[in-house]
């Protein structure tokens, strides 16, 4: 096998993108792994800085790995270098532009792997890229479902590499095909090279209908997390109190209030993810594990074990930039009016919230 049809493209260096590269930078050091940058001044602040990203262990330990191959997108043209395996790491609303713009560079010999939370990124390359081309000319997609929770790492007290992530609760990250007749072999150079990153990067190869209920899982976590993390501006670990005590202060500008709690969320959301998974009838161990109450204590596990961070939405609202909320909330509002069902109010209401901002204008 040559070694570009080894090759590992990384879009997007954000927490997911720089947790994946250090893992395949450690566990698979001959390979080459491209790390490729939407914004110029971060691609240049990462050669300027060593091409370095580093792990935060802890106060004492920190684990840096230096020398990957970086690209600014502006750089590529139809003529670059073809892409075999590339991992998308961006956020949802930041993945259609950059992927469209290395398309001329994917074909039928490609693999991207679409790591966003939420739903709908698949389709919306689907509309806009997908079918604009050739068969022999569209790549393999693979779902990815990660639920480590990564979180980027500043110190106040010294200065730290801008590049340094922290991870805060490890689990699996999943991979699975987008469709049912799709098989993802064993021996392809993208899955042996995930799973030589074992146990930093604990990677497994469901089937199609576990990945399925695996993205739905992780949608259930984002859609309760995330809003009520960024229209509160708390950190995950709150959530709890929230949904005991209703212990937040009702929002002075937006008048969000309590009654937006984990718990009226599942209570909407779990309906819709039912009826969008078509569960067999008589299966009472499925019945049970897609419960409200199993969402609800799953979402609570989750939001203590990354207790002490802050939500990908939150972060991207304190930094007045765009958020994923259609790929999340939106899409599950979408899917309801879709199947017939109930409007999930609240989710609406934090929908309406962090699309249009409405708090930051008064
Ligand atoms: O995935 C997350 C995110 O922040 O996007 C979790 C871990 C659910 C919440 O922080």
């Amino acid at each position: 096998m040559l070694l570009s049809d080894r090759a590992i493209h990384i879009l997007g260096v954000g927490n997911l993108g720089k947790y994946v590269a250090h893992a395949l930078a450690t566990h698979y050091p001959r390979l080459p792994v491209t790390l490729i940058f939407r914004k110029k001044d971060s691609y240049d602040k990462f050669v300027d800085g060593g091409r370095k990203i580093t792990k935060w262990i802890d106060e004492h330990t920190q684990d840096s790995k230096s020398g990957f191959r970086a690209e600014w997108i502006g750089q590529s043209r139809p003529g670059s270098p073809h892409i075999s395996n590339l991992i998308v790491a961006t956020k949802g609303q930041q993945t259609l532009t950059p992927v469209g713009f290395l398309s001329p560079r994917l074909d039928r010999n490609s693999t991207v792997l679409l790591l966003q939370n939420g739903m709908g990124v698949k389709e919306e390359l689907d509309s806009q890229i997908l079918a604009f081309r050739s068969p022999e000319h569209r790549p393999s997609y693979w779902a990815g479902v990660c639920s480590t929770g990564v979180f980027g790492r500043g110190d106040p007290s010294r200065p730290v590499c801008p590049f340094t992530f922290q991870v805060a609760g490890s689990g699996p990250l999943n991979i699975g095909p987008f469709s049912e007749s799709q098989e993802i072999e064993k021996q392809h150079p993208l899955r042996r090279a995930l799973e030589k990153c074992h146990p930093t990067l604990r990677t497994e190869f469901p089937d199609y209908e576990k990945i399925k209920l695996a993205r739905l899982r992780k949608l259930v976590m984002n859609a309760v997390i995330n809003p009520l993390t960024a229209v509160h501006r708390c950190p995950n670990g709150w959530l709890r109190s929230l949904e005991r005590f209703k212990a937040l202060p009702d929002h002075p500008v937006t008048g969000i209030t309590a009654e937006y709690r984990p718990s009226s969320l599942v209570a909407e959301i779990g309906p819709i993810v039912r009826a969008v998974l078509d569960l067999p009838s008589g299966n009472p161990k499925l019945d049970e594990a897609w419960s409200d109450l199993a969402l609800l204590r799953e979402a609570l596990l989750l939001a203590d074990r990354t207790g002490e961070n802050r939500s990908s939405m939150l972060q991207d609202v304190e930094g007045g930039r765009e958020t994923e909320i259609d790929y999340i909330c939106g899409w599950l509002i979408k899917k309801a009016r879709e199947l017939g069902l109930n409007c999930p109010r609240g989710t609406q209401n934090l929908y309406h919230h962090i699309k249009f901002r409405k708090w930051e204008n008064g």
